[in-house]
């Protein structure tokens, strides 16, 4: 079985991404190991802290958000990292000349870890903009979607799984417990152009601005969609990915700039929807369009099969 070296051969950045991916890989060998002991060891619940977003952190955002850091340090290929757990960009003092810049939510869904829920890692890789010799700043991250050279997620299910890409098509791993390592189990993901089921929070329709819930009521009957909602970003984008249909998180009156993370969320999954043939959208553009303002700027977004995403933002 093919495993994360498979990424070397992928196209212009494949060989330069793969050891920064293969960090990511250990991180997630390393948080499932946490989640799946977390019950045992006291640290499930709320940390008692919130974090930039005004959100309460877990215990495991914490632990998960200093594991990932510490892989990526330990690729010396990384020269900071933004984080949604963190206000302000990390800087890894030991190397502050390496050419790349990783954006992650380290824990994303971490609301579902209570309910053993699934959860999920995201994450993006960005070349820096500053010169070597300097210092990383937090606007080497403020890259627009159509400059991010590698993204992906992982995805603490039943199975733990690392889906990525390098710009050449998006592949899945899944990890063998008795070889220790990711093995390819889903190559070259396509999304289906049809069918599927639409995903979203819909306790929110009646705030949603710009008749979204009527233009959804017409998309899921014409195009006969089904109904699914994890409430955490990797399950659900992870479902649209291989059953087709759309994920969407709309502006509202309560959020006029949608919920989720433009750097750390839809921009990464925007990029993998697109290598996989389908389409990501803010509403008002293209998601890889959007030239980010702010470490942790929101955007709404509507990802999914091309003509489910056109149905609902035409
Ligand atoms: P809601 C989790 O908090 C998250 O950031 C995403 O993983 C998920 O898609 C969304 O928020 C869920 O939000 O408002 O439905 O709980």
């Amino acid at each position: 079985m093919e495993t994360l070296n498979r990424i070397a051969g992928q196209g212009a950045n494949g060989a330069t991404m793969m050891p920064i991916i293969q960090g990511v890989g250990r991180a997630a060998i390393e948080i499932a190991a946490v989640l799946r002991g977390a019950v045992f060891r006291g640290v499930l619940g709320a940390q008692g802290t919130e974090n930039v977003q005004g959100e309460q952190q877990q215990k495991l955002d914490v632990l998960s958000d200093e594991i990932f850091l510490d892989e990526m340090r330990s690729t010396g290929h990384v020269c900071a990292v933004g984080s949604e757990e963190q206000e302000d960009l990390l800087v890894i003092d030991e190397y502050t000349s390496a050419d790349w810049l990783v954006l992650v939510d380290p824990l994303d869904g971490s609301s579902n870890l209570d309910i053993c829920g699934p959860v999920g890692t995201i994450f993006s890789i960005v070349k820096r903009k500053t010169a070597n010799s300097e210092r990383p700043i937090e606007s080497d991250t403020l890259q627009a979607g159509v400059d991010v050279v590698a993204a992906g997620y992982v995805l603490y299910g039943p199975s733990l799984m690392l889906v990525c890409s390098v710009g050449e098509g998006v592949d899945g791993f899944t990890y063998n417990p008795s070889n220790a390592r990711f093995e390819l189990s889903h190559p070259d993901i396509r999304i289906p152009q049809s069918g599927g089921y639409y995903s979203v929070n819909e306790s929110n329709s009646a705030q949603w601005l710009h008749g979204m819930a009527d233009r959804l009521v017409s998309v899921r009957h014409t195009q006969k969609l089904g109904m699914r909602y994890v409430g955490a970003m990797v399950a659900d984008i992870h479902r649209t990915l291989l059953k087709g249909g759309v994920f969407l998180y709309p502006a509202d009156s309560k959020n006029e700039t949608g919920k989720l993370r433009l750097l750390y969320e839809a921009i990464p999954m925007g990029y993998l929807l697109e290598q996989a043939g389908g389409k990501a959208h803010t509403g008002d553009m293209p998601v890889l369009d959007v030239v980010p303002e702010a470490l942790h700027q929101r955007v709404p977004v509507y990802l999914g099969s091309v003509a489910a995403v056109e149905g609902l933002i035409s």
